[in-house]
């Protein structure tokens, strides 16, 4: 028997999508996806671990490893980040490398080089956020001849926008094209390789980056304390019962992610609870509490736990004695 996912016209292709933060990596990956699997804020270092985002068009299906922004860090966490993007790119088909074209691009991209430091095999620049600038006037030929002086296995580049829709149609069929022949790495037709648990604690913090200003968002990690899928005992009851801890690093902390009377805590839960229900397609009971774990962005423990393991450049770790 011939199964669907060895069928011969099948094709399949892994890119990894990379660049500084905030350059619309996880925008991009969601609007090929057709939905809102990633999260995404305005503000930068919003992704934190690599993960596969699949979907397929015809019989050729598509792997984006959304990864986090690559930057210039000293602290453990961003470093183990860094050490995302770096383990994201690793076997993949082909590298997307978005930058921002309102920023200035070449030392933009030598920058990105630099923190990433690790040879890029196939490259294609995806130049982003193409709504916000005239694009009539722009030609990014130098440009990339610039780029290409820095890294030679630059093969192409896009300018898109995931605002408008600008040129993505063209992006989606050279990355079909660039497809080869090969069954498909999910033959279940799987979203992600992430499950529902890692996406709930994501829709979590999500919250957290849109509704807390400042340095707030940088100091707060979500673990799940409890995860209890009503399914796996009564199958067509499609409910999930999650209690989740939001970590901060001062006891200041806790009463602003708290807000006066639970109002910011309480609109956190509200929205990220829709987003989980959403996704599983059912009824979610979630209950969150915020905890004071001081220095958690050093802790070991914490950090394998959000499944950010030891990058090559990790140094300070606290271990259990
Ligand atoms: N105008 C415009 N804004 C965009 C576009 N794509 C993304 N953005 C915005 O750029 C910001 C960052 O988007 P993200 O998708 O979170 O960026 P990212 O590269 O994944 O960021 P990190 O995960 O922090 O590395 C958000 O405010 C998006 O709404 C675009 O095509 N046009
Ligand atoms: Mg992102």
């Amino acid at each position: 028997m011939l199964f669907e996912n060895q069928h011969p016209h099948n094709k399949s292709i892994m890119i990894a999508v990379l660049g500084k933060p905030n350059v619309g990596k996880s925008s991009f990956i969601n609007h090929l996806m057709g939905f809102d699997l990633s999260i995404v804020s305005s503000k930068p270092q919003t992704t934190r671990n690599h993960f596969h985002c699949n979907f397929t068009i015809d019989r050729t299906e598509v792997v984006l490893v959304d990864t986090p922004g690559v930057h210039a860090t000293n602290q453990e966490l961003n470093k183990r980040m860094n050490g995302q993007a770096q383990m994201g790119a690793e076997g993949v088909d082909i590298n997307f490398v978005l930058v921002d074209l309102k920023t200035d691009m070449v030392a933009e991209f030598k920058e990105f080089l630099r923190n990433f430091d690790a040879p890029l095999s196939r490259t294609w620049i995806i130049f982003t956020k193409a709504d916000l600038i005239d694009r009539e006037a722009i030609d990014l030929s130098e440009t990339v001849e610039e780029m290409k002086k820095l890294c030679p296995t630059i093969e192409k580049y896009f300018m898109i926008s995931t605002v408008d829709g600008h040129n993505i149609h063209a992006l989606t069929g050279a990355i079909q094209d660039a497809a080869k022949s090969a069954p498909h790495l999910y033959p279940n037709g799987d979203a992600s390789n992430k499950n529902e648990r890692f996406f709930a604690t994501e829709y979590i913090r999500e919250q957290a980056f849109r509704l807390l200003k400042e340095e707030l968002p940088y100091e707060i990690a979500v673990v799940i304390d409890e995860y209890k899928d009503i399914r796996k005992k009564e199958p067509e009851v499609t409910e999930a019962h999650i209690s989740a801890s939001i970590l901060v690093n001062r006891p200041s902390q806790r009463a602003i992610v708290v807000g006066r009377g639970g109002s910011i805590i309480k609109e956190i839960g509200t929205n990220a609870r829709k987003k989980i229900e959403a996704m599983i397609g059912g009824k979610v009971h979630l209950n969150l509490h915020v905890k004071v774990s001081p220095k958690w962005f050093n802790n070991n423990f914490v950090l394998d736990e959000i499944g950010l393991p030891r990058s090559q450049k990790s140094t300070r770790v606290w271990r259990k004695k």
